[in-house]
C-alpha cells in the first residue's frame, strides 16, 4: 500500500537558536535545508506541519519550578517565535505543546491544532501514514515525536541533514539517533526523499477534479 507522507518541522523557535534562552548549538543551521524539504512537500500538495513548544510562565518545566531547564518558548514571547528564516507556505499548520504547567511537551505527538485537535487524530483523519521530521533538537522533542508516533504506527523517516540536538552530554544526538532507528524509524536525506516522494506521487492516482 502507497504510504502518504507530511513533513513535521519540530520546534525551530527562536529561543532554541543560538541567541536564544535554551540554544541548541548550530540550531539555526536547519532553517535552509528544512526550507529546501518544505518547498518539496509544498510542490506536491503534502501537508507541512510546524510543531512550537508553547509554555506557560509556570511550567515545572522550568528550572524555577524545579524542572531541568531554563525558562523557555513561553506563550507569546519572542523567544517562542519561529525561526524568522523559515519560509512556512499558507496552510501550514501549528502544533502547540507543552501547554500546561505539568506537561514537559516533548513530543508533537502530545500537541494539538489551533482548534484543539490532537496531532495524532488530525493525521489519521487526513489519512496520512508517514511523517519525515526534521528540526531541534534531536535528542529531546525530535527524539521524542519520533518515537511517540511510531507507537502511534505511523512510519517515521529522520531528515538527518536538518537536524540538531542540545548535547547536554556529548553524544546525546547519535545515542537519540540510534534509539530511534532501533524503534523503527527509517532516516534519510534530502535526494532520497525527494525520489520517494516522486514515487509516491507517481503511483497515487491523479486527484478528482470537477
Ligand atoms: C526541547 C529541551 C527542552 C526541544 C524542549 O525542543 O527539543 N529541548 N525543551
Amino acid at each position: 500500500m502507497q504510504r502518504r507522507a507530511a513533513l513535521l518541522i519540530v520546534d525551530v523557535q527562536l529561543d532554541f537558536c543560538p541567541g536564544g534562552a535554551l540554544p541548541v548549538p548550530d540550531g539555526d543551521l536547519v532553517v535552509q535545508p528544512l526550507n529546501r524539504y518544505v518547498e518539496l512537500f509544498n510542490q506536491r500538495s503534502a501537508p507541512i506541519f510546524a510543531s512550537r513548544d508553547w509554555h506557560p510562565e509556570r511550567s515545572k518545566h522550568f528550572r524555577e519550578q524545579g524542572g531541568i531547564w531554563p525558562t523557555h518558548c513561553v506563550q507569546g514571547t519572542p523567544g517562542a517565535d519561529f525561526h524568522p528564516g523559515l519560509k512556512f507556505p499558507e496552510g501550514t499548520i501549528v502544533i502547540s505543546k507543552g501547554m500546561s504547567n505539568w506537561d514537559n511537551g516533548y513530543s508533537a505527538l502530545q500537541g494539538v491544532t489551533e482548534n484543539g485537535t490532537p496531532f495524532g487524530m488530525l493525521l489519521r483523519r487526513m489519512e496520512l501514514d508517514r511523517l519525515c521530521v526534521g528540526g531541534l533538537a534531536t535528542d529531546y522533542c525530535v527524539k521524542e515525536s519520533v518515537l511517540d508516533a511510531l507507537k502511534e504506527g505511523f512510519a517515521v523517516t529522520v531528515l538527518t541533514d536538518a537536524i540538531r540536538g542540545v548535547e547536554v552530554q556529548p553524544g546525546d544526538s547519535e545515542r537519540a539517533l540510534t534509539e530511534m532507528l532501533a524503534a523503527g524509524a527509517g532516516q534519510a536525506t534530502f535526494p532520497s526523499v525527494r525520489s520517494a516522494l516522486q514515487a509516491e506521487g507517481e503511483a497515487r492516482p491523479p486527484a478528482r477534479t470537477g
